[in-house]
């Protein structure tokens, strides 16, 4: 080929790779392993754009280097196929979402495959086929079939604490369960009948139905997640939402909190994503302290972490859920706490959390007794004591509390400094900690020393005692939905029943519509006759969309196996994965998952990890950059970018993929927008300059850009290279196309060390010289280094410099251009595995030894010196490293520009740090 053809090229060695299967891996104990992973996409209708290939190209490029360097590498890829797109589309056309699903996937793994990564597909898992949930169900079934021993801080089978019931009753297990569990003894357990028995199992098992209040959107006929809701209306559709009862399956990660903490001291991931996972399962060492209510036998505890502060409580707060308050109530404030509550009530936690400015709240009549100095303080209901965390009562100290603060402010109660040096401070909050005042017998001692001394004594009057909360809950499992996992429980009086492991998989029955039943029931409430038995009634919701994807990664290592989730031997030779590579917007949800199954299955045996991910990075997001036109408002008039400021105009999206260089093609975007079909355009320099701004890359911003086009324009091995060029993995940064040239004339470069004009072989088997080979083996040593520290973006820079070098001095020698492909092919493989056989090579690039670099073409000789002359440099002079001191020494000294500044003078000395600078003093 005269010139570099990447679309024959490319075309090629993607057939061969697949018909040789070239990426096909499997257990061989002879070679070390390695696991590479990306998190596995959600195959959406608009295809794969350029944003979402970075983490896969970053993580192809460790997967090739991996297997140069020896290792058995397993590298997958998959579908997260269940999901809300899908379902919707179903929703609105009537088209079965598996249909849309298969269909969205072919493209998506057309696309892939055009990129030329290196999975092997033969271990692919879509979480949609019944293949594959038939194992998710099966896991479900574990968890329900499991409780957690905290005595041996696993989860154990649920006939272990069954027969435990009966011999002892459960006064002396020391489990993660349910807090209003009732304590029985033995004889108690016997005597209760089985549905009896069966509900209180449920308090135990690590999947289990609770009526919980959950945001209840009725027009979606939905429950949504916290963050699907915003100021009470849903974030999708903007429809009311209610926090309504209903009841769900839940699973019990609360009780793997701690594991969960002290799993991330023994992993590899950033620092910020192992403290959003920290604050997430929000672990806080307080005491609960016991307010009694004056002239009642109530009496309410409230969580703190500052029991120091208790002589500065100068109210007590309710959360508007809390069960006592109408009790609580008195007659003159009925009226007003009632209409509080009913509002109240219906904000979401993360709206009541996240509001700082609206103070609100209503003083319920009634008054406490302080546990430790009796004072009796008034007791109110306020918005933003949330009902889930602690006890839902809070002991507010407005002196040393934000929150308490603003609100004593607003309602004019009382603010009781309880730290020196606050007294005088317009907001005492500010200082937090120090030396106790105005609190009695706590007076002179430190905050932590005071903490101590309360809790001691309140513990010792029987008013309180210590507790540790976690601010993570039990995570909802239930979604009233189509599109996900089929349950595999049914319902007898009530009560649930599992189906057997060889009942699996329960398939998703067909329904005549993909909506909720007209009484409220999901989806598959329409499915006619689907009982189990023929007579009892199904679990109706379905699984969230993190079930699938908490144990793919075990999946993968096994995936066509009937017998097992994934097998032993199998399982212990890939352990878990080395490296995964995702976006930042699972750090809670996802991770944690996925954190919590592997930690269950390890407990029950399953698997030989209690991670699943050793290390962990984060891709950055690859931005849009949107462009605009200005139309004249009220005028079917278009005016250039920069004469707009003299108009009256509005932007309007247009796609980028009619404007070349920032400017509009005119005539395609008359096409694209019928409505402009007879506009005028106000040009500038004959041309109509287009806005442009960053902005997230979405269908709805026209911004987006399709890898195919790329490809079809510069071929794959300059798409995935130009991704890595664009900046550092983990940053953010535009997709800006002005680069992409420069990287395909590289590619054009390193074909002409091989190929002349005329087609022609030029590679020679001539001895490289001592200059080529330093250019090289710098290079081997850089790319290395970079791989293993996955900054791609500086070893494209490194290939640049070195091909250019080598051009340069027309080095044609097979014992360089070699090694150059070598470390060239998990950059670009379509081009290193042609150039490979150019050099006469018969075996895929894919399986060769990734180059040695020699430490002796990497010594400098020489060093340039800085030379200063009484303190200030005043010349550069290059010496070999070897030059004795005394030699050094005398050609400074020599120098012409030397000269000029000690005048001739013999210097009084003359300091010579190797490798560093030569000082003269005169
Ligand atoms: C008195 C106090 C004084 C508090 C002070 C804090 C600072 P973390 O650390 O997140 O666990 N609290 C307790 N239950 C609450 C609820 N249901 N809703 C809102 N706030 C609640 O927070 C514990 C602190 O948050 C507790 O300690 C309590 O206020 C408040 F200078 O008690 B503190």
């Amino acid at each position: 080929m005269a010139e570099y053809d990447f679309r024959e090229i490319e075309k090629k060695w993607q057939k061969y790779w697949k018909e040789k299967e070239i990426y096909k891996v499997n257990v061989d104990t002879s070679k070390p392993k390695y696991y590479v992973l990306d998190m596995f996409p959600y195959p959406s209708g608009a295809g794969l754009h350029v944003g979402h290939p970075l983490g896969y190209i970053a993580s192809d490029i460790v997967s090739r280097y991996k297997r140069l360097k020896g290792y058995n590498v397993l590298h997958p890829m998959g579908f997260d196929a269940f999901g809300l797109p899908a379902e919707q589309y179903a929703i609105q056309t009537g088209q079965h979402p598996a249909i849309t699903t298969e269909n969205n996937i072919k493209r998506y793994k057309e696309q892939l495959d055009n990129i030329g990564f290196s999975f092997d597909w033969d271990k692919e898992v879509q979480t949609c086929d019944p293949a594959y949930y038939k194992w998710t169900q099966w896991i479900f079934l574990q968890l329900f079939h499991s409780w957690y021993n905290q005595e041996t801080d696993r989860a154990e089978p649920i006939e272990e604490l069954l027969s435990r019931f009966e011999k002892e009753g459960n006064q002396n297990v020391s489990a993660a369960c349910d807090e209003d569990t009732p304590t029985f003894n033995a004889e108690e357990w016997q005597q209760m009948d089985e549905q009896k028995q069966q509900l209180i199992l449920l308090n135990y098992r690590l999947t289990y139905v609770s009526d919980t209040v959950v945001n209840w959107c009725p027009e979606l006929g939905t429950v949504l997640a916290n963050d699907e809701v915003k100021d009470g209306f849903s974030e999708r559709g903007g429809y009311p939402v209610e926090r309504r009862k209903m009841r769900q399956w839940m699973m019990r990660i609360t009780a793997y909190a701690d594991r969960l903490l002290a799993g991330l001291e023994t992993i590899q991931w950033s620092d910020s994503l192992k403290e959003m996972q920290r604050n997430w399962i929000g672990k806080s060492f307080g005491c609960e302290l016991d307010f009694k209510v004056k002239d009642s036998d109530i009496v309410l505890t409230a969580f703190t972490t500052r029991s120091d502060t208790i002589y500065g409580v100068t109210y007590v707060t309710l959360a508007p859920e809390h069960e006592l308050i109408e009790q609580l109530t008195t007659k003159e404030h009925k009226a007003e706490v009632e209409a509080y509550v009913e509002i109240a009530k219906n904000r979401s936690e993360r709206d009541r959390m996240a509001d700082v400015k609206t103070v609100s709240g209503v003083f319920t009549g009634s008054y406490v007794i302080n546990p430790i100095n009796g004072e009796e303080i008034q007791l109110w209901v306020a918005d933003y004591v949330l009902a889930g965390y602690g006890t839902g009562v809070v002991m507010a100290v407005p002196s040393s509390d934000d929150r308490d603060f603003r609100f004593a402010k607003h309602f004019d109660l009382p603010i009781i400094p309880v730290i020196e040096g606050t007294e005088d401070m317009e907001d005492p909050t500010e200082k937090k900690h120090g030396k106790m005042i105005n609190s009695g017998f706590l007076n002179g001692m430190e905050s932590t020393e005071a903490i101590k001394a309360v809790n001691e004594k309140a513990e010792k009057s029987g008013v309180g005692k210590p507790k540790v909360n976690y601010r993570m809950r039990d995570a909802v499992f239930s979604r009233q939905r189509y599109w996900g996992e089929p349950v595999p429980m049914y319902f007898n009086n009530g009560v649930p029943h599992p189906l057997s492991s060889d009942e699996l998989p329960l398939t998703l029955p067909s329904v005549d519509e993909y909506k909720p039943t007209p009484t409220g029931e999901p989806p598959l409430g329409r499915a006619a006759d689907w009982k189990y038995d023929g007579q009892y009634e199904y679990e109706l919701t379905t699984m969230p969309g993190w079930a699938g994807s908490s144990w793919y990664h075990f999946r993968y290592m096994d995936p066509h196996n009937k017998e097992e989730i994934v097998s032993k031997t199998k399982q212990s030779y890939w352990e878990n994965v080395d490296l995964y590579i995702g976006g930042t917007e699972h750090a809670t949800g996802h991770l944690l998952y996925s954190r919590f199954w592997t930690k269950f299955l390890y407990d029950r045996g399953y698997v030989t990890v209690d991670e699943p991910y050793k290390k962990l990075v984060n891709q950055g997001m690859i931005q849009g950059v949107s462009n605009f036109v200005y139309r004249l408002s009220g005028e079917n008039k278009y005016v250039s970018y920069n004469l707009r400021k003299d108009y009256n105009t509005s932007a309007i999206y247009v796609d980028v993929n009619i404007v070349y260089d920032g400017k509009l093609d005119i005539e395609a975007f008359k096409k694209w927008r019928p409505d402009a079909q007879n506009a005028e355009f106000i040009l500038e320099d004959g041309a109509y300059v287009c806005g442009s701004e960053v902005e997230k890359m979405s269908k709805s911003k026209f911004n987006v850009v399709n890898p195919d086009d790329v490809i079809e324009q510069y071929g794959a091995d300059t798409l995935r290279m130009y991704e890595m060029f664009l900046g550092p993995l983990e940053q953010s940064k535009p997709w800006n196309t002005n680069g992409i040239d420069g990287v395909f004339k590289f590619l054009r470069k390193l074909w002409r060390l091989f190929y002349d004009d005329a087609n022609n072989l030029l590679v020679k088997d001539e001895k490289a010289t001592e200059a080529e080979l330093k250019i090289l083996h710098k290079t081997i040593k850089k790319v290395q280094d970079d791989i293993e520290t996955l900054s791609f973006n500086t070893s494209v820079s490194s290939f640049m410099i070195c091909v250019n070098e080598l051009s340069s001095l027309k080095c044609y020698k097979r014992e360089v251009l070699d090694k150059l492909v070598l470390i060239i092919s998990p950059f670009a493989p379509h081009i290193a595995e042609e150039l490979w056989r150019s050099l006469g090579n018969e075996h895929s690039v894919t399986h060769e030894s990734f180059p040695q670099f020699e430490e002796k073409y990497l010594i400098e000789a020489s060093h340039e010196y800085p030379i200063s002359v009484n303190g200030k440099v005043r010349a550069k002079m290059k010496f070999a490293l070897d030059m004795p001191k005394e030699d050094i020494e005398k050609e400074v000294l020599a120098a012409e520009q030397i000269q000029k500044w000690t005048q001739g003078k013999a210097p009084k000395r003359v300091i010579i740090v190797p490798k560093k600078i030569v000082n003269i003093v005169v």
